[in-house]
């Protein structure tokens, strides 16, 4: 059995953690797919939008401990290398690529389980899903981006105490904190993801890659410089075949068919 999941609708892929016994903790294997399974959806311009959800009770437990088993004999673990061979380059690879990817946090969420699920553009968690900034739990310090993503979704106060307190945060209160776009029953989460992941897919993506772009840079910019880009963008967009089609559509007061151009 695949310990990744990836299929392919009409204009969108939807990849599965599968390590559901191990909550989809991620060890080498399971790393190795997930990396090439976001990669090919990067890539594939047939691809529009991107749904990651987790099988089982778990969407992810992070790092996969049963491997960092320290033993006589082993050589120590080499950190650095580790995350910089795959959980920053997911991380990185998820805010840049030039589509949405839509999270549905079917469970517990913890470690770099956790910011793997903040990376993504749009949030959607069960109501029985619970986030866990568990690093310091086991005297490690965030990775995957949460010390970066997690002050601007929920402000430094907050993002303090959940960082050096690693408890548990439920699904409720991380969207009323603005950690996520949206709750809901847990037997309505697939369907509703699903929908959001469709009705992505048929949107101008790319006016959507550029809204990520625009909204990525925003940080590290002054507004100055964030309205000149915000003005070039429409520039590009405005000479799109989208936008066309939008402003036609709109016009003729019918639903437009965007093609992702
Ligand atoms: O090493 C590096 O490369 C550096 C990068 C690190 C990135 C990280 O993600 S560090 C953080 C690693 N993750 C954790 O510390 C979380 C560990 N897990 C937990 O704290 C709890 O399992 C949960 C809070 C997530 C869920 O608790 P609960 O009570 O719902 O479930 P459980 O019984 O603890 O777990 C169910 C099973 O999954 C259990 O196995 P068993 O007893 O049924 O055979 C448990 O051992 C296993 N499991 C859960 N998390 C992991 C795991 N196995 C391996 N690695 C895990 N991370």
């Amino acid at each position: 059995m695949s310990s990744i999941l990836k299929e392919e609708f009409g204009g969108w892929v939807k990849i599965t953690l599968n390590r559901p016994n191990r909550l989809n903790a991620l060890n080498a294997e399971m790393k190795a797919e997930l990396l090439a399974a976001v990669t090919d959806c990067a890539n594939d311009q047939t691809c529009r939008a991107v749904l990651l959800t987790g099988n089982g009770r778990g969407f992810c437990a992070g790092q996969d401990l049963d491997e960092r088993k320290a033993g006589a004999g082993k050589a120590p673990m080499r950190f650095k290398e580790a995350v910089s061979a795959f959980y920053n380059p997911l991380a990185t690879l998820i805010r840049t690529m030039e589509k949405p990817v839509v999270c549905a946090v079917n469970g517990v969420a913890a470690g770099a389980g956790a910011n793997l699920a903040l990376a993504c553009d749009i949030v959607m968690a069960a109501r029985s899903a619970t986030f866990i900034q568990a690093f310091s739990n086991i005297g490690l310090v965030p990775d995957t981006g949460g010390s970066w993503l997690l002050p601007r979704l929920v402000g430094d106060a907050r993002a303090r105490a959940l960082i050096m307190l690693g408890h548990p945060i439920d699904a409720e209160k991380a969207a009323q904190w603005g950690m996520i776009w949206e709750v809901v029953d847990d037997n309505l989460l697939a369907e509703e993801a699903i929908g959001l992941a469709k009705e992505l897919a048929e949107r101008p993506t790319r006016s959507l890659a550029l809204c990520k772009k625009l909204l990525n840079e925003a940080s590290q910019n002054s507004l100055s410089r964030q309205l000149e880009l915000e003005a070039e963008g429409q520039d590009r967009m405005g000479k799109s075949v989208d936008y066309a089609e939008g402003v036609d559509a709109f016009l003729n007061k019918r639903k437009p068919v965007f093609r992702g151009r």
